[in-house]
C-alpha cells in the first residue's frame, strides 16, 4: 500500500510554496498585527471581490459561519426549503440561525434541488430557499430565482463548492440574495479554514460585518453577533493561492476530461451529465455506482480502493436528519447510497487517473 503522502485523495489541499509564504509572514511579524481585519485580510477581501465578480463580499471564519450569518442577515426565521443531500453544515447553519429547514427531493441527474419539488414544498410559513451548488456545478439558479420572486421568498445559496463557477457566463454569486462560500482546506480555493458571504447590497454586507464581529457596528454594539473572523495568516495563504487558482482550475479540467474519457463506457458507473450553461470549477469528480450493473456497492468500492492507496469518498453517505426523512425522498436516498467522489486535484497526471480507473473494479468473479 502507498504511504499517506503519496495516496491519491478526494481532496488534497493545494499549499503555497514555503519560500513564497515566508516574506508575507515576515511582514505580518513586523507589524505585530495578526487578526481583527488587518491589511492582508482587507487585501484578500478586495481581491476576492474582484476575482469572483461579487461587489459586496465579506470574509468569515468558515463556510458554516458564512451560511449562518447570511441566514441571520436575510431574516430567515421561518421555514426554509433545502436539500437533504448535502454536508450537515447547510442544515446546521440554518438551524443555528433560527430557521426551520424543510426538505424536498433532488434531481436524479444533477443531484441538486428539484425546482418542481420546491414549488410543492412552499407553504404559508416558508420564508426562503437554501439550494446547494454541489461538486463544482450549479443548481438551476434561473428557475429557482424566478420561483422565489413569484412567491416573495429570499434565496441563500450554499456555494461552498462553487468558487468561481458561472451560470450563462455570469458569476454564480449574482443569483439569489446571498451566497455562502467555504474556504476550507478541502476546497479548490482555501484559507485552511475560512469562508465568505457574497451579498446583493451594501447594507446587508454592513450587517454581516457587524455580525461577524460580536455585533459591533460603526456606532457601537448593534445586535447579537459572534466571532467569525479570518486571521492574517489565513488571509496570506488565501492571497498566495488566489494567484494560482486559475492554473489549478485549468489543470483539474484536464483531469476531469481524462476521467470522462476512461469511464464513459464503464458498466454500472454513471458520470454527472455536463451542464452546458454552467462554467464548472472541477472541485470534485462525482460518479454514481449502480451495484447491479457494477457488481459492488459504493461503500465496498471505496474500501477496496483505499486498500490500494486511493482515498475516494462517499459524499454524502447519509441524508441530513435521516430518521425524519426515510422513504420520503427517493432520489436523495439513492444519491446518498451510490455517489462517490474520486480523487481530483491539479497535480494529478494522466497516469494517476489511469491508476484510479484501474482500481475502480467490480468484485472478481
Ligand atoms: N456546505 C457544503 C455543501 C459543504 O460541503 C461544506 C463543507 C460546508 C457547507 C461548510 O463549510 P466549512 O464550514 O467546512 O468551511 C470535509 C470538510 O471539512 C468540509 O469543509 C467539507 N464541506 C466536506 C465536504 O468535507 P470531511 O469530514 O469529509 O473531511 P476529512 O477530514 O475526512 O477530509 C477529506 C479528505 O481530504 C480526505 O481524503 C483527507 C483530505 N485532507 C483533508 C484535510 C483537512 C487532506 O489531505 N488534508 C487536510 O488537511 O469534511
Amino acid at each position: 500500500m502507498d504511504s499517506w503522502e503519496k495516496a491519491l485523495r478526494v481532496c488534497r489541499p493545494q499549499l503555497p510554496a514555503l519560500e513564497k509564504l515566508w516574506p508575507g509572514l515576515e511582514d505580518i511579524w513586523a507589524r505585530g498585527w495578526v487578526s481583527n481585519f488587518g491589511p492582508v485580510h482587507e487585501e484578500l477581501e478586495r481581491r476576492l471581490s474582484a476575482r469572483l465578480g461579487a461587489p459586496h463580499l465579506a470574509l468569515t471564519s468558515t463556510g458554516t459561519s458564512a451560511l449562518q450569518l447570511a441566514a441571520i442577515a436575510l431574516g430567515l426565521t421561518g421555514e426554509v426549503i433545502t436539500t437533504p443531500f448535502t454536508f450537515p453544515a447547510t442544515v446546521n447553519a440554518l438551524r443555528l440561525a433560527g430557521a426551520t429547514p424543510v426538505f424536498c427531493d433532488i434531481e436524479p441527474d444533477t443531484l441538486m434541488l428539484d425546482v418542481a419539488q420546491i414549488e410543492t414544498a412552499i407553504s404559508g410559513r416558508t420564508c426562503g430557499i437554501a439550494p446547494v451548488h454541489l461538486f463544482g456545478g450549479a443548481v438551476r439558479v434561473d428557475a429557482i430565482d424566478s420561483v422565489a420572486h413569484r412567491h416573495g421568498l429570499r434565496v441563500l445559496y450554499d456555494a461552498a463548492h462553487a468558487f468561481g463557477v458561472t451560470f450563462q457566463g455570469r458569476p454564480i454569486t449574482d443569483f439569489g440574495h446571498a451566497s455562502a462560500l467555504s474556504f476550507h482546506a478541502t476546497k479548490i480555493f482555501h484559507t485552511i479554514e475560512g469562508g465568505a458571504v457574497a451579498i446583493g447590497d451594501p447594507v446587508t454586507r454592513a450587517r454581516i460585518l457587524s455580525l461577524r464581529n460580536h455585533g459591533i457596528g460603526p456606532d457601537g454594539f448593534d445586535e447579537l453577533g459572534t466571532n467569525a473572523k479570518l486571521n492574517e495568516i489565513q488571509a496570506l495563504i488565501g492571497l498566495l493561492l488566489l494567484d494560482v487558482i486559475d492554473i489549478e482550475i485549468a489543470a483539474r479540467r484536464e483531469v476531469d476530461a481524462h476521467y470522462r474519457e476512461r469511464l464513459a463506457d464503464r458498466p454500472g458507473i454513471r458520470l454527472m451529465p455536463p451542464q452546458p450553461e454552467v462554467g464548472r470549477n472541477y472541485a470534485f469528480f462525482p460518479i454514481q455506482v449502480d451495484e447491479s450493473g457494477f457488481g459492488r456497492d459504493a461503500t465496498a468500492t471505496v474500501a477496496q480502493m483505499a486498500d490500494q492507496g486511493i482515498h475516494a469518498r462517499q459524499y454524502f453517505p447519509y441524508l441530513c436528519r435521516p430518521e425524519a426523512l426515510k422513504g420520503r425522498f427517493p432520489a436523495a436516498e439513492r444519491a446518498a447510497a451510490t455517489t462517490i467522489c474520486l480523487p481530483i486535484d491539479g497535480t494529478m497526471t494522466e497516469a494517476d487517473v489511469e491508476r484510479v480507473c484501474n482500481e475502480l473494479q467490480p468484485l472478481a468473479r
